[in-house]
């Protein structure tokens, strides 16, 4: 059991906690790291894809399409589309080398991939850069042939190649070792209207504005990425068109991305609140009628009532994450998705427990590569539905 993980620089399952935070094994200086690609099976070879070209992304997209994550049922499976996967690769100050394909070399078909993107991540007291590993797939033919575990050593060794030697993930699957606390409540890091002055983020000053409230907010969590002003741009402009609430969600899912709304202050014209989310549609396997769910997952929302004294005490902060995240709710249906999910993480499960969000049956866990720390309260991914 967990052959490939005993050999990883990981906390072992049943292990105590740490007495400090701090990484498991040190860093190398670059010139000490392993230069040679680790060796694939014959007839395989490694691929760096380049996302910015649309054919080698739809590559990509192909290949998750039809062998990513399915629910335990194989009921769905994630149709994460090709400007999703444009958007999330791309991040400011991303490496083209973490975007790792293996192809057959007799037609160079992309049969595998594993990803990583830059980021600077807080937890608790301590700030690391690290990588941010997602999209591992093997191709539906070739799985237990113990291909995942070169996928990673080798995306390990580009990581290490550009000086990083942390990295964060998750996987519906236990492995050594989940970082939240299974079977507890929230924290990290996904009718009418009753907000008034709500718009669609569409402006510089806006941008500013919301990376400093993100920035604030996020204090209250234990494991919370830090971004950039380029960043914040990135990660709730994308693709989104200018407009406003209310048009009927015209041209909606037409390759929009990520969903971003800031609540103005109608005198001062401060953002006091936003929230955001993304699509992410799921392929209903084996039916023809309907082919695609349409959903919507709620990403990062903050608001100024959380700076209030007594907010919080007196359920103040709650009445406005509900209000925050119901209108989240109006803008999702008008735009056609078929349901909102969200993760049991952040200020969520009051707030979804109010709006009457159905428990989901999927488990997110949350892992640290390289970095101890004690297990983080309420980082528990369920899902919920609405
Ligand atoms: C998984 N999801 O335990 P042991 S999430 C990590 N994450 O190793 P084989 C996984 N490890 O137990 P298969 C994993 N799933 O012997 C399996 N493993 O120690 C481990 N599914 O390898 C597993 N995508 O190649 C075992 O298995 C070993 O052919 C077995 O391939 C696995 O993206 C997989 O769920 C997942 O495409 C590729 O099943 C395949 O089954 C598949 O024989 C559908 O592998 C899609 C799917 C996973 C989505 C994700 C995050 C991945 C994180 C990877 C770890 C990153 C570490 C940090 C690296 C950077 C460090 C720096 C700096
Ligand atoms: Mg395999």
């Amino acid at each position: 059991r967990f052959q490939f993980w005993a050999t990883q620089p990981v906390p072992k399952i049943g292990e105590g906690p740490p007495l400090d935070d701090g990484y498991i094994e040190p860093s190398l200086p670059v010139d000490q790291v392993r230069q040679t690609p680790y060796g694939l099976p014959n007839g395989y070879e490694w691929s760096t894809l380049d996302i910015k070209d649309p054919a080698q992304t739809k590559e990509v997209y192909d290949l998750l399409s039809r062998n990513y994550v399915e629910d335990d049922y194989a009921a769905f499976r994630f149709d994460y589309s090709a400007e999703f996967l444009a958007w999330a690769l791309t991040p400011p100050g991303y490496h083209k080398e973490w975007h790792l394909g293996v192809r057959m070399s007799s037609n160079k078909k992309l049969i595998a991939f594993i990803s990583g993107v830059p980021m600077m991540l807080r937890v608790r007291q301590n700030v690391i850069p690290v990588s941010e590993i997602n999209y591992l797939c093997v191709h539906k033919k070739l799985r237990s042939k113990r291909l995942a575990p070169v996928l990673i050593k080798e995306v390990t060794r580009q990581c290490h190649l550009k000086g990083i030697f942390q990295a964060i993930y998750t996987a519906g699957v236990v492995i050594p070792t989940p970082v939240s606390l299974v079977e507890t409540k929230f924290s990290f890091v996904p009718r009418n209207m009753t907000l008034a002055r709500m718009i669609r983020i569409n402006k510089e000053k806006d941008i500013s504005q919301v990376g400093d409230l993100f920035k604030r907010y996020m204090q209250r969590f234990d494991m919370v990425p830090i971004m950039n002003i380029e960043e914040v741009k990135h990660n709730f402009l994308s693709g989104s068109g200018t407009g406003k609430v209310g048009d009927g969600g015209k041209g909606r899912r037409s390759g929009q991305v990520t969903w971003s709304y800031v609540v103005e202050d109608p005198k001062t014209h401060k953002v006091t609140d936003f929230f955001s989310f993304y699509s992410l549609p799921s392929t209903i396997i084996n039916d023809t009628k309907y082919g695609t769910l349409e959903a919507a997952y709620l990403y990062y929302y903050a608001t100024e009532t959380a700076f209030e004294p007594e907010a919080e005490i007196s359920g103040q902060l709650k009445q406005r994450l509900k209000s925050l995240i119901g209108d989240a709710l109006i803008v999702a249906n008008e735009a056609a998705f078929d349901v909102f999910n969200a993760l049991t993480l952040m200020d969520n499960v009051p707030v979804l427990d109010d709006l009457k969000f159905g428990v989901g049956d999927g488990f997110l866990n949350f892992y640290l590569y390289n970095w101890r720390t004690d297990k983080l309260a309420g980082m528990n991914g369920e899902n919920g539905q609405s």
